[in-house]
C-alpha cells in the first residue's frame, strides 16, 4: 500500500472531521497522478472508448441465451507466402466477372465450423478507392483477420521483381491486383474453433477516398447480407495438396443503398482450404430470426488502490440487441426487418474487494460483494443505455465495511484519468494487479519538425 493511501484510510477512521466528498476527490486527484506517470506517453486529451461496435448476428434460435462469448481466445496463425495460380485467376474471373452484377450467383450464407483447422489466404483485391477489413464472427465472436493490402505482393511483369501491393500505386484506387502479372499473399489458418458452431464472413470499410462511396465506412458487407459469394467448384489449385477442399469467396465493398455498386462481387476475393473440409455455407432462407447486438466492454478500476491500472476489478459488457428477419424480392436479399429491440448487460469479471453498486443507462444493479477473480457471468436486462454517451457509472464504497460512503466512478471525460475504459467485447481482461499495456490507449505520434 502507498503512503499516500495509508493516510487516507487514517483520515477516514477517524471520527472528526471526516468527509467522504474530501476522500473521494484525494483518492481521485492521487489515482490521477500515478496514472500520468505510469503512462507518461499516453495524453489525457482522448476519447476513451476503443470499441468499435460493429453489428454481430448469431443465428442460433435461443435470442436472449445466445451472446458473445467472453474472451478472445481464438487465436490465428499466419502461413508462408502463397503464390496464387494463374488457373485460379482466370477461373475466378469468369465466374464473377468484373462490372456486372453476380449477386444473383449465391444467396446470403453463413457456415459452420467444420472439424479441422483452415486457411484463409487473400487472391485478388480489385479497384476500389476503399480501405476495408476482413472479419470472421465465430460464435458471435470478431476476430480481424485482414486488412487490404496487408501481406500481399504483386508482379507487375512476368519478370519484375515482387512489390507490395500497396505500392502498386500511390493512389488508393490502383492498390490492386487487377491488371498484374502475379499475386502472392500470406494466409491465415484457424484452429481449435467450436466445431459446428456458426460463423460467418464480413468486410467493413474503414476509409475512403471517393464521395459516391462514403457513406459505407463503417458498414458492415458481410455474407449474411448477400455482400458476399461462396464458389465451392473452384478447381483445386495444384499448389494445394489433393485432399484439401477448396472454396472461392467473392466480397462486394459497396452497398447499393449506400452509394453506387456495380455489385460484381470481387473487390476482394480470398480462397479457404482445408483438410478435409471448409466451413460449409448454409443459407439463409427468408424468414429465419436472427439475433443482432452490438457489445461495448467497459472495464472499470474501483479506486480500491490509487497505484494499479489493471481495469478489471468490474468488467461488464453491455449490449443493444435485437431481432432481424431477411425478407426477399425476386430471389435476392432485399431488406431485414429489426423487432423486439433490449438492451442486455452480462458481468463478466471482478477483481476488486470493494462492494460496488452499477448503474448502467435507467437501471441501477443491487450492490455486489467486491470479489477477486471472479468470472460471473451475469446477465441482466437494462434500459436507457446509449453505447456511445457510455452513460454507466459505478458507487463503490470506500471502505469495505462502511455501508452508504461512496466514490463515484463515472466514464471519464477527454482530459481526465480514466477509471472507466470502452472496449471490444473480445478484449481479455488483465490479471490482478497487472496494469493494462499504454498500447490500449491512444498514443499521440511525436511529429517531427516539418512535417505535416
Ligand atoms: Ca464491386
Ligand atoms: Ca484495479
Ligand atoms: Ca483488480
Amino acid at each position: 500500500m502507498t503512503a499516500t493511501a495509508a493516510i487516507l484510510l487514517t483520515a477516514c477512521s477517524s471520527h472528526t472531521g471526516f468527509d467522504p466528498q474530501l476522500v473521494e476527490d484525494q483518492v481521485k486527484a492521487t489515482y490521477a497522478e500515478n496514472f500520468v506517470k505510469a503512462y507518461p506517453d499516453v495524453s489525457l486529451n482522448q476519447g476513451w472508448d476503443y470499441a468499435n461496435k460493429n453489428e454481430i448476428l448469431s443465428l442460433s434460435a435461443s435470442g436472449s441465451a445466445a451472446r458473445a462469448t467472453r474472451a478472445a481466445s481464438y487465436n490465428f496463425t499466419t502461413t508462408p507466402e502463397y503464390e496464387v495460380e494463374t488457373a485460379t485467376l482466370t477461373w475466378m474471373k469468369s465466374q464473377i466477372t468484373e462490372g456486372t452484377n453476380n449477386r444473383s450467383k449465391g444467396k446470403p450464407f453463413y457456415m459452420s465450423v467444420p472439424n479441422n483447422s483452415f486457411t484463409i489466404v487473400p487472391i485478388s483485391q480489385g479497384d476500389a478507392s476503399s480501405v476495408w477489413e476482413l472479419h470472421m464472427v465465430v460464435d458471435g465472436v470478431d476476430i480481424k483477420v485482414w486488412e487490404k493490402s496487408q501481406d500481399m505482393w504483386v508482379k507487375m511483369t512476368a519478370t519484375s521483381e515482387w512489390i507490395p501491393v500497396y505500392d502498386a500505386s500511390n493512389q488508393e484506387l490502383y492498390r490492386s491486383t487487377r491488371n498484374v502479372a502475379a499475386v502472392k499473399a500470406k494466409g491465415y489458418t484457424f484452429s481449435n474453433l467450436p466445431v459446428g458452431k456458426d460463423m460467418y464472413f464480413y468486410l467493413t470499410v474503414t476509409k475512403c477516398y471517393n464521395s459516391n462511396y462514403k457513406k459505407n465506412i463503417g458498414a458492415q458487407h458481410s455474407s449474411l447480407n448477400h455482400m458476399m459469394l461462396a464458389l465451392m467448384d473452384c478447381p483445386r489449385p495444384s499448389n494445394i495438396p489433393e485432399d484439401y477442399n477448396v472454396m472461392i469467396v467473392g466480397c462486394e465493398d459497396s452497398d447499393p443503398n449506400l452509394g453506387r455498386s456495380d455489385l460484381d462481387m470481387n473487390d476482394l476475393v480470398f480462397m479457404v482450404y482445408a483438410k478435409p473440409d471448409v466451413p460449409k455455407p448454409v443459407v439463409i432462407e427468408e424468414g429465419t430470426p436472427i439475433t443482432k447486438r452490438s457489445t461495448v466492454r467497459y472495464m472499470i478500476e474501483d479506486l480500491g488502490a490509487t497505484d494499479d491500472f489493471d481495469f478489471n476489478d468490474i468488467v461488464v459488457d453491455v449490449a443493444d440487441v435485437c431481432t432481424t428477419t431477411p425478407v426477399y424480392a425476386n430471389g435476392v436479399l432485399d431488406h431485414w426487418v429489426d423487432s423486439n429491440p433490449r438492451q442486455e448487460a452480462v458481468i463478466r469479471h471482478l477483481g476488486g474487494v470493494l462492494p460496488f453498486k452499477l448503474k448502467i443507462g435507467n437501471t441501477e444493479l443491487e450492490e455486489h460483494l467486491g470479489v477477486l477473480g471472479a468470472d460471473p457471468d451475469e446477465v441482466y436486462e437494462v434500459t436507457g443505455w446509449d453505447r456511445n454517451a457510455h452513460n454507466i457509472s459505478v458507487q463503490v464504497r470506500q471502505k469495505a465495511n462502511v455501508a452508504g460512503v461512496y466514490n463515484n466512478v463515472t466514464f471519464p471525460k477527454a482530459g481526465e484519468a480514466p477509471m472507466i475504459i470502452a472496449v471490444e467485447p473480445t478484449q481479455g481482461w488483465m490479471s490482478e494487479r497487472k496494469s493494462v499495456p499504454a498500447s490500449w490507449f491512444y498514443i499521440p505520434e511525436e511529429t517531427a519538425e516539418g512535417e505535416e
